[in-house]
């Protein structure tokens, strides 16, 4: 008997799953991924939009359409700007954003916030929040204290020169449940403005 994947996903009660960053809004599906990583990744993120890299790269990398090139399911599960255009944030530097993580299903481990280049998939600067161990315990969304679900990240100077496009750098908090081995990406698209033009000044 044959299943396609996608009858078997439809089995699959959405179990496997578990955070995403709700505020700012994060990356989405859309076309761009769809062509970049083919449409199984896609369905798998339409029917669970929290599920993590490990099970998506079982899906991905069997897939037709999968480009390797264009889809690097380690940089925002594969999820592309081009389908993110109308949520770019504006920032500067010393600007406090609040974040906010829908984290569906907890696995104990450990996280991080930082800015990356999204052309060579590097860290820019020094991590924004790092929990080095004890994120997300527990077995209930409830279980998990909630400054690691809502907090703020402080945007950093030195951004001005890689990050003033949009499109160039994301924000993305990056989960690992060490037991579980699932690995969780959510990236927000941002540009850091131009300095304010110094305006002549005529007056006395
Ligand atoms: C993720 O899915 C939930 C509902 O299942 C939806 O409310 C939310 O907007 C989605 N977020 C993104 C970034 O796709
Ligand atoms: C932080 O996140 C990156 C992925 O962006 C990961 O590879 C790295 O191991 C994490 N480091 C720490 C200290 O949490
Ligand atoms: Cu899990």
């Amino acid at each position: 008997m044959y299943f396609s994947t996608a009858a078997l996903l439809a089995l699959i009660p959405t179990a496997f799953s578990h955070g995403i960053i709700t505020t700012p809004p994060s990356r989405a599906i859309g076309s761009a991924v769809t062509s970049a990583c083919g449409s199984t990744l896609v369905n798998a993120i339409k029917q669970d939009n929290t599920s993590y890299v490990e099970q998506l790269t079982k899906l991905a990398t069997t897939d037709k359409g999968y480009k390797a090139a264009a889809c690097n399911l380690y940089l925002c599960k594969g999820l592309q700007f081009a389908d993110n255009t109308a949520n770019v944030q504006t920032w500067k530097a010393g600007d406090v954003v609040p974040i906010k993580i829908w984290l569906r299903i907890p696995h104990e481990g450990i996280a991080n916030v930082s800015v990356v280049d999204t052309k060579s998939n590097v860290k820019v600067g020094e991590f924004l929040k790092v929990w080095d161990k004890g994120y997300a315990p527990g077995r209930s969304e409830k279980d998990v204290p909630l400054d690691q679900k809502e907090f703020s990240i402080t945007v950093p100077t030195g951004l001005e020169t890689a990050c003033s496009n949009a499109g160039d750098c994301v924000l993305q908090w990056w989960w690992l449940g060490t037991a579980a081995k699932q690995t969780y990406e959510s990236c927000v698209d941002f540009k850091i403005a131009a300095p304010a033009k110094k305006e002549r000044s005529f007056m006395a």
